[in-house]
């Protein structure tokens, strides 16, 4: 838990290369299925400069079927595990699963990111019990049918009662302020145009003191910009910086890093890396 909150401590923005170890994940599907392909991807992304390795084994794409507990934890257990053999760097576990947060809590793992916001049956006590920050995001309907019509009356008002109505949740079942971080869902429930107001208005969801996350990497909406997915998410995770995100979750993480050393460099108007 420390090796990631002195991480939140640092000044500077986070980046969270992202491991699915999926068959059918959006854009990387299939990829990092083996455990060694998993871990040469690891690698290349702790080269390229990642604070934070986001492990998930259940695709939320739109239209993603769920998997069972047994399945996630089969893709997941052995990455973590090798994760650990080389490296101390810190590590997320992308997953609605309580028997997966159980079951990789132990394995000094120092995260959980949830994307339906520990709204399945038994995730909010399997989260609290484990002790570590968990990542609520903000999801409209579930990954079967989330894309079909999203519709809002208002949609930064509507997520912001969500974030209210979740951390209140959290805050009941035993998990403190300290231990929450806050997503607004980029892609999941929402249309093109939800997606690019949320990032154009992110300072409305700092009014919770939490720290943002943000994952808009190579997602359709960045698609339907540009045939560029790779300078796309570049831009895109830049800017969600620029509106006080504290971490990006990115699947090019050398590229982003490099992006981020300039915002960096301008905000300290100094050369010099600082922290
Ligand atoms: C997100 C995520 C995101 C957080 C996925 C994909 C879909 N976790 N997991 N935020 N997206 N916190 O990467 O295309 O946006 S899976």
């Amino acid at each position: 838990m420390s090796r990631l909150i002195s991480l939140l401590d640092e000044s500077r923005p986070l980046v969270m290369g992202i491991l699915n170890v999926t068959p059918d994940s959006f854009s990387d599907g299939g990829q990092f299925l083996s455990p060694s392909a998993a871990l040469q991807q690891v690698d290349r992304m702790i080269q390229g400069g990642a604070d934070i390795i986001d492990v998930g084994g259940e695709s939320t794409r739109p239209g993603a079927q769920d998997v069972s507990p047994e399945v996630e934890m089969e893709r997941v257990l052995p990455v973590i595990k090798g994760i650990r053999e080389q490296s101390d760097i810190c590590i997320s576990v992308d997953t609605s699963t309580p028997e997966v947060m159980l079951g990789t809590a132990d394995m000094d793992v120092d995260m959980i990111n949830d994307v339906r916001a520990l709204r399945r049956d038994g995730a909010m006590m399997a989260a609290s019990e484990t002790g570590l920050p968990v990542c609520l995001v903000h999801m409209k309907g579930n990954p079967l049918t989330m894309q079909m019509e999203p519709h809002y009356e208002n949609l930064l008002q509507e997520i912001n009662d969500f974030f209210l109505e979740r951390i209140g949740a959290c805050n009941k079942a035993g998990i403190s302020r300290n231990r929450i971080l806050l997503d607004p869902g980029f892609g999941f429930g929402k249309t093109p145009e939800h997606n690019l107001r949320l990032i154009n208005k992110l300072a409305s969801f700092r009014e919770h003191g939490l720290p943002l996350l943000v994952g808009l990497s190579r997602k359709s909406t960045i698609a339907r910009i540009t045939d560029d997915q790779l300078m796309g998410s570049v831009a895109g995770a830049l800017l969600a910086i620029a509106g006080g995100v504290k971490i990006v979750r990115v699947h090019d993480v050398a590229e982003t890093v490099s992006a981020l050393k300039v915002s960096s460099a301008v905000r300290t108007e100094s050369l010099e890396e600082k922290i």
